[in-house]
C-alpha cells in the first residue's frame, strides 16, 4: 500500500479570486498529495481588487490546532506555509516546524507583487517573514518579495543572469537550500522563474511566455505545485518545469476567455493537466 504525503498548509482562505487555500487543496489534491489546512484568515476576498475585505484573523486558532495535532500523534511530511495576518503568526509557524522535525519546511513568503507590498502587510510583518525565510528548505518568493527579503529596491529593468545568480545565493545564505523566484524578466528578453539549489550548486531557469494581465494566486499556484513535485521525488528543475507549464496554461486559458482579472485564473478548467503523465523538462541552466 503506497501512503500519501501529508502536508499542513499555513494560508488564509480567501472565498473569492481563487488564490491561497482555495487553490492549494485542488492543486496538491490532483497531484495526489493531502492537504491539512491550517487558516491563518478567513477573508471574504483577497486583498487585491475587491474594495473592503472581511477579514477575521485565526492567530489564536493555530497554537491550539497545533497542540491537538501533537497530542494526537498526527504527523506531517511537509509545514507549508504562506500569507500570514500577523506576527504572531511567524512564531507559530516556527512551532509547527520545530513539531515535525522531519517534515519539508516550505516558506511562500507572501508580501507583496509588482513592486508593492499586500495592504496587509506593514514593515513589522515583513521583517519577521524573514526569520521564517531563515527557517526554511525552500522558499519561493517573486521578484518583489525577494526584493523585501533582501532589503534592496525592486528592480525596474531587465535583470542580467549574473545579478540573479548572485540575488539567490544571498536568499539562500540566509537559511533555504533551494530558492526559486518567480516573474522575473531577463536581460536577454526572456520571462523565467529562475532557482538555486545550492545542495548542487545549480542554477536553473524556466522561461514562460508573458501574457498582459496580472491574475492573484498564480504565486500560490506555483508554489504549491513545485513543492508538491518535490515530495513526490522531483528535481528541482522538473518540479520548477511543471509549475511553470500550469501556471502558464491556466494563465493563457483565462486571458483567452477574457475573464475578470481580479478572480484568478479558471483553475477548474485546467486542473486534468495536473494528473497528466508527461514529462516537465523545459529548463536550462541559469
Ligand atoms: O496570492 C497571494 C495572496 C494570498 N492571500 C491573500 C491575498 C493575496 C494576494 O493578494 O490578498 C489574502
Amino acid at each position: 500500500m503506497s501512503e500519501l504525503k501529508r502536508v499542513a498548509a499555513i494560508h488564509d482562505l480567501s472565498g473569492v479570486g481563487r488564490c491561497s487555500l482555495s487553490v492549494i487543496f485542488p492543486t496538491l489534491s490532483a497531484l495526489g498529495i493531502q492537504v491539512c489546512a491550517v487558516p491563518t484568515a478567513l477573508l471574504s476576498t483577497h486583498t487585491s481588487g475587491f474594495g473592503d475585505v472581511v477579514l477575521e484573523d485565526m492567530t489564536e486558532y493555530i497554537p491550539k490546532a497545533l497542540a491537538h495535532y501533537i497530542s494526537s500523534g498526527i504527523d506531517f511530511d511537509c509545514i507549508y506555509s504562506g500569507f500570514l495576518a500577523s506576527e504572531i503568526q511567524v512564531t507559530h509557524c516556527l512551532e509547527f516546524m520545530e513539531s515535525f522535525k522531519n517534515a519539508l519546511r516550505v516558506v511562500d513568503p507572501v508580501m507583496g507583487d509588482g513592486g508593492k507590498k499586500y495592504r496587509t502587510y506593514n514593515d513589522d510583518l515583513c521583517r519577521r517573514m524573514g526569520e521564517l525565510v531563515a527557517a526554511a528548505d525552500i522558499i519561493t518568493p517573486n521578484l518583489t518579495e525577494a526584493s523585501i527579503l533582501l532589503g534592496t529596491e525592486y528592480p525596474t529593468a531587465p535583470m542580467q543572469a549574473s545579478e540573479l545568480k548572485k540575488a539567490l545565493v544571498k536568499l539562500s545564505s540566509k537559511g533555504p537550500e533551494t530558492v526559486v523566484i518567480t516573474g522575473v524578466e531577463m536581460a536577454d528578453g526572456e520571462i523565467c522563474n529562475v532557482g538555486f539549489d545550492s545542495e548542487h550548486n545549480a542554477f536553473w531557469r524556466v522561461p514562460y511566455e508573458m501574457i498582459p494581465r496580472n491574475y492573484p494566486g498564480t504565486g500560490d499556484i506555483f508554489a504549491s505545485i513545485l513543492t508538491g513535485g518535490i515530495l513526490l521525488g522531483d528535481s528541482l528543475p522538473i518540479a520548477m518545469s511543471r509549475a511553470t507549464a500550469f501556471c502558464e496554461y491556466a494563465i493563457k486559458t483565462t486571458f483567452g476567455y477574457g475573464a475578470p482579472a481580479r478572480e484568478g485564473v479558471m483553475l477548474e478548467k485546467c486542473l486534468p493537466m495536473l494528473a497528466e503523465k508527461r514529462s516537465f523538462t523545459d529548463y536550462r541552466p541559469l
